[in-house]
């Protein structure tokens, strides 16, 4: 019998969790199929393969990055941390628990460098379309080459897209907008905040990139932030020179006004708006149509989709954990495709009950605890089907509940904590500089503890 070929696109976090499933598997003497990543960009990483670019990439694709120069880690790592693979074990000793982005990178690429995957991974290849035949049971994968500049298509038993969905930004348009005399951008294009030092700045929107955009700006000396919200505030208790707005009605000249009435001068309008699940390589029959949400539409387990589940997707849920959830949702996806785990007698209404129950349990309550929860029990569900190392989820629940806590008594000062690693049962270590005065965020500069 022919090997089973399976396909994964893209290789950020979520496609590494899968190609690591796979070898590991391997490591055990178990057979497994041949499996191959088509990367567009010339290196692995997603999001955390960091680039000055913004709009098209050398080769012409849309920029993948959303991430910026100064970003450190959102959350404690603490919470994120591989438990097939400790931070410890990684940089030889504990280190703090808020990473800048090249640390985390770092950690990411030490994994699968030690794991020997990357000849698996065809770089700076798009994929540009997916098909299945009814007939042979197959999908058709069509990819770019952009090192030969050639065009090609193979055939695959299962495709995992893996490509993420915080890269291509919704950007909504406010009367004013194309009158505007200053910077307008969106969070994805979003580079380095020294550019808005001296400025009056307003971030719209009143979720992560909102915060975080607004702080890095507020850290390498923005005159003043004013953010505005469509719902809800953000409500922290911000410095002197923020300011808190709500709705965005209109733009005049440099003039934004809000729907209360007052107004604000500003140079910079930065659109913190989210972004769009968006997969252009694939058909109407195929692609997945969600929100984002921890219950995504469409996917049983979170993962195999409904309508097709030889097809999978990683990630695409909304996000409190993320590296060990991506690796829980892999190791599940390896076990069903190599068939130890049994999706051939779930009909299709078991997976639609499957996705309406984890909507249905979703929408039981918004308290940010509870979605805290729940994302953890769907990866202690997922952990439990397959041979993923069992930790600790609660333990990293718990490092939320402080992050959550930490946040609310000092929104510039939250990354200045610690926490226990649920993995190897150490407490980092207090980073050497407070958040706000930590200019050099270099992984040297970083590590220095
Ligand atoms: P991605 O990282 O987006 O990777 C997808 C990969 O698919 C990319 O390499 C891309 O090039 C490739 N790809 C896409 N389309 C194609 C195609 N057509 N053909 C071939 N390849 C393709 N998470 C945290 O845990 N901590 C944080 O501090 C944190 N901060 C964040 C800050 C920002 C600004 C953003 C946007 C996200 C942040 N995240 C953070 C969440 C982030 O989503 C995850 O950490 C992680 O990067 C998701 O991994 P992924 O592999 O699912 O997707
Ligand atoms: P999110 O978390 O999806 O948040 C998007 C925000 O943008 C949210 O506050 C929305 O308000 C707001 N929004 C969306 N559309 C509009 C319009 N038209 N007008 C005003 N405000 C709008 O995206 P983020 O980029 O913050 O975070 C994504 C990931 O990046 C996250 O995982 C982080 O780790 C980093 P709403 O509350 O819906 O009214």
């Amino acid at each position: 019998m022919t090997k089973k070929r399976v396909a994964i696109i893209g290789a950020g976090p979520s496609g590494l969790a899968q190609l690591r499933a796979f070898q590991s598997a391997a490591s055990k003497g178990e057979e497994v199929p041949e499996v191959v990543c088509f990367e567009k960009q010339d290196n692995w990483g997603g999001l955390w393969n960091y680039t000055w670019r913004t709009g098209l990439d050398e080769n012409g694709e849309p920029v993948h990055c959303s991430m910026y120069r100064y970003l450190w880690s959102n959350g404690p790592k603490e919470g994120l941390e591989f438990a097939d693979y400790s931070f410890e074990e990684h940089f030889g000793k504990q280190i703090a628990s808020y990473p800048p982005r090249a640390v985390l990178f770092d950690y990411i690429e030490g994994r699968v460098l030690q794991a020997g995957v990357r000849d698996q991974i065809r770089f700076n290849t798009a994929v540009r379309w997916v098909s299945y035949d009814e007939g042979t049971g197959l999908f058709t994968v069509t990819v770019h080459d952009h090192t030969k500049d050639h065009v090609y298509s193979e055939d695959f038993d299962h495709v995992i897209c893996a490509s993420g969905h915080f890269s291509t930004p919704n950007v909504p348009y406010y009367e004013g907008f194309e009158s505007f005399n200053g910077r307008l951008v969106h969070a994805h294009d979003f580079r380095d905040a020294r550019e808005f030092s001296g400025k009056d700045i307003l971030v719209v929107g009143s979720s992560y990139s909102a915060e975080d955009i607004g702080s890095q700006c507020w850290k390498y000396g923005a005159k003043s932030i004013t953010s505005c919200y469509r719902s809800a505030p953000m409500g922290f208790n911000w410095p002197d020179n923020w300011e808190e707005k709500p709705a965005m009605e209109k733009v005049s000249g440099n003039t934004v006004h809000f729907s209360d009435g007052t107004s604000k001068e500003v140079q910079a309008i930065i659109l913190c708006t989210g972004y769009k699940h968006f997969f252009n390589f694939l058909p109407d029959d195929l692609r997945l149509k969600t929100a984002n949400r921890l219950a995504t539409a469409d996917l049983y387990k979170g993962v195999a989709f409904v309508n097709n589940p030889k097809l999978f997707y990683l990630g695409m849920q909304d996000q409190w954990f993320t590296f060990n959830m991506f690796d829980a949702q892999a190791w599940w996806v390896r076990d069903a495709i190599m068939g130890k785990i049994d999706l051939s007698g779930v009909t299709k209404e078991q997976m639609l009950a499957d996705v309406k129950e984890r909507e249905e349990r979703e929408e039981i309550d918004d308290d940010v605890k509870y979605a805290i929860l729940y994302q953890a029990d769907y990866i202690k569900e997922l952990v439990a089907e397959t041979d993923y190392p069992s930790f600790d989820i609660d333990g990293a629940s718990e490092a939320f509940f402080q992050w959550k806590k930490h946040k609310a008594e000092d929104i510039m000062g939250f990354r200045n904590n610690r926490y226990k690693s649920v993995m190897t049962g150490t407490m980092a270590p207090v980073h050497h500089t407070p958040w706000k005065d930590a200019l050099d965020d270099s992984m040297a500069a970083y590590l220095q503890n």
